[in-house]
């Protein structure tokens, strides 16, 4: 039988950091299903599509994965994908508080719900999509810590030449 797992998160935008994990997790499952989800204590930048579509560019490279987005639960998308495990990626102890709640909060709701966590790479351990945008924005260089799509992409939110 197929193992499925899914990757969710926000990816607004996708990192560095997030690819190490997919890449990681794509290794260890038969497929693997990146799910642009909403999360709703953060504001959006770039919209779910934008974002959609930005992954599906950058992981031309991994054969079996999918990328999808949800703008409802988790758990519903578990029973959808008839997946097997949820993937996270752990970077340090604060992280940890956090993923546990989500991770007994996700299995309370649906029994099959599993959660794998992942260590990162440490070189893009520290990289995060909220330090990221505001590097961007005030105009630092990004290239080390995104693919060139999201630099591209992010370059032309906020320095977009005025018509
Ligand atoms: N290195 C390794 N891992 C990293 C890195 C890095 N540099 N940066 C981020 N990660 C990991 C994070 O630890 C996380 O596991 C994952 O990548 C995604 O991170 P984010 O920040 O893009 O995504 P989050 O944490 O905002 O995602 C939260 C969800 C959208 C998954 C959550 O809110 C959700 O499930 N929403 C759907 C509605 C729902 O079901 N809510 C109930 C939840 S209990």
């Amino acid at each position: 039988e197929e193992k499925v797992a899914i990757y969710p998160g926000s990816f607004d935008p996708l990192t560095f950091g997030h690819l190490d994990v997919i890449e990681r997790a794509a290794k260890l499952f038969d497929k693997l299903i990146v799910l642009v989800a909403v999360n709703a204590s953060k504001q959006a930048h770039f919209s779910l599509d934008e974002r959609r579509g930005h992954i599906i560019d950058i992981c031309q490279h991994i054969p079996n994965i999918e990328v999808h987005s949800i703008s409802g639960l988790l758990v519903e998308a578990l029973n959808n994908f008839d997946a097997c495990a949820v993937v996270r990626g752990l970077r340090s102890i604060s992280d940890f508080e956090y993923e546990i709640h989500m991770a007994m909060m996700n299995r309370d709701l649906n029994p099959k719900c599993e959660t794998v966590f992942l260590m990162p790479s440490p070189e893009t351990s520290f990289v995060s999509s909220r330090m990221i945008r505001e590097i961007a924005r005030l105009g630092g260089d990004i290239a080390k810590f995104v693919p060139p799509i999201i630099a591209d992409a992010l370059k032309e939110k906020y320095h977009a030449p005025s018509p």
